[in-house]
């Protein structure tokens, strides 16, 4: 243990056995368990008394840092006033609070939000809405999507259809039928060691023409992709990439679907990657830091259009037979409403933007490091890239993780990547320890 092993509570240990942990090594965890029992601001505390700086924000969600006072009051109070309400055919007043407040910062034309309990709901609500919109259009052919390589949007069999990490998928057998994938845009050979976007790559984007001579537009419903991928490994789009998508998007009358569960917030140093890039899509997925991850929740943004295509029929009738037990959850809607607020009260998306360049010096002074092929960053999300060990993938990161959790910070990683998303709270001197830590970790291997 490191001298950071102190002053802080301890605790016993619970009984590991019964519970079956998502995307971790169960029989390794259990060996060696790592359990957070509190957390405030920037950092987390361990159950053995050791304070960790968080540099993930959670698994990219806690935007405005752990455990903000106001974010807590709210819920405390949505607790103690109103549980739970029936989500269909009744409402109550935060969740219309929360979709105005939501739509009110989102891009020009993103109008309606309809709400899931996660980012994975989200992407499948986002999906399924492409579908029905088509459909009420009497488009009903359109029924393909088109997604990307190394792209990941969630874990239901939509998500991972059209998501692009095989290791996601190969466990599960057959997918949704209809799907096709972009190339991925990731090349060290011309893009190792950018900074914000790369000025190559553009052209990865001309190949959605090349998909759609191949299965006709007629068939396509919508083209979904992150506009900043997360977990491949935070890959940054090409310049003129997205707008690319867009126009290609257009002229064959397909959806774009942005899936910002990531992206959106602050993280890329703007509100929403959308805004940032001046791309707007039809629809976006958010969740994670809608409520910087202290209730799960997530929104589909939909363009004035797609909703409005859905208000015909009978007056009474149900438009879209979609929704979730928790759509718009009390406790979801009040954390919402009040990071909403933290976020410009605070002034996040500024702060995010302010602090990129230094952020960026900061990653960027890992090159040269030992076994460093690559450093990227755009807002406050930012990758290391590591020449993984000849025949155990992925070896390398896991050592350098556990080493910088030695030492007090937590990182995360993805493949052989080092990935970093900071609370947008962080202080530069954070970031210095940060990327010291991590420096330290790589010259120890
Ligand atoms: N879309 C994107 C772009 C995401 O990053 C999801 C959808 C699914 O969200 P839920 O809330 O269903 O998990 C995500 C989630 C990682 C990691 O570090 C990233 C996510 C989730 C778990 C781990 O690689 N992103």
């Amino acid at each position: 243990m490191t001298e950071n092993t102190v002053r802080h509570l301890r605790t016993e240990l619970p009984d590991l056995q019964s519970y079956w942990m998502p995307f971790t090594g169960n029989r390794y965890f259990k060996e060696h368990p790592r359990l957070i029992n509190r957390a405030e601001g920037m950092y987390c505390y361990t159950h053995d008394g050791k304070q960790l700086l968080d540099a993930v924000a959670g698994l990219w969600c806690c935007n405005a840092g752990h455990c903000h006072p106001k974010i807590v009051e709210a819920i405390q109070k949505q607790a103690e006033t109103l549980d739970y309400s029936m989500a269909f055919q009744l409402g109550h007043p935060k969740v219309f609070e929360m979709a105005n407040k939501l739509t009110d910062i989102a891009p020009d034309g993103l109008d309606y939000a309809f709400f899931v309990n996660s980012g994975s709901e989200s992407v499948d609500t986002a999906l399924k809405i492409a579908l029905a919109y088509h459909r009420t259009r009497g488009q009903g052919e359109r029924t393909r999507f088109i997604g990307r390589e190394k792209g990941y949007h969630g874990v239901g069999f939509g998500g991972i259809s059209v998501g692009g990490l095989s290791p996601n998928r190969k466990m599960f057998g057959a997918m949704l039928p209809g799907v096709d994938h972009l190339p991925h845009t990731h090349n060290l050979e011309h893009n190792a060691f950018t900074r914000g976007l790369p000025e190559w790559g553009a052209h990865f984007a001309d190949e959605l023409e090349n998909i759609i001579a191949l299965h006709d537009a007629s068939t396509i419903a919508a083209v979904i992709v992150e506009p900043v991928a997360g977990s491949a490994g935070v890959l940054i789009p090409p310049k003129g990439y997205l707008q690319k998508l867009r126009e290609i998007c257009d002229k064959h009358g397909i959806l774009l679907i942005f899936d910002e569960v990531i992206c959106a917030f602050g993280r890329v140093g703007d509100t929403f990657a959308s805004t940032r890039f001046n791309v707007t899509p039809d629809l976006m997925t958010t969740a994670k830091g809608l409520t910087s991850g202290t209730v799960p929740m997530g929104a589909v943004l939909a363009k004035s259009e797609i909703y409005d295509a859905f208000m015909t029929g009978p007056e009474g009738a149900i438009e879209l037979f979609h929704g979730y037990t928790y759509s718009g959850h009390p406790l979801a809607a009040a954390a919402g409403c009040a990071t909403l607020d933290v976020y410009s009260e605070e002034g996040l998306y500024e702060r995010a933007r302010s602090l990129e360049g230094y952020f960026e010096d900061a990653l960027h002074s890992l090159k040269g490091e030992p076994n460093v092929i690559d450093v990227r960053n755009i807002g406050l999300i930012g990758a290391v890239e590591l020449q993984g060990i000849e025949g155990q993938p992925t070896a390398r990161a896991m050592q350098i993780f556990r080493d910088c959790y030695d030492n007090g910070v937590i990182i995360r990683t993805t493949g052989d990547t080092l990935a970093f998303s900071p609370p947008l709270i962080i202080e530069k001197e954070q970031i210095d320890t940060v990327v010291e830590t991590v420096k330290m970790a790589l010259r120890a291997q």
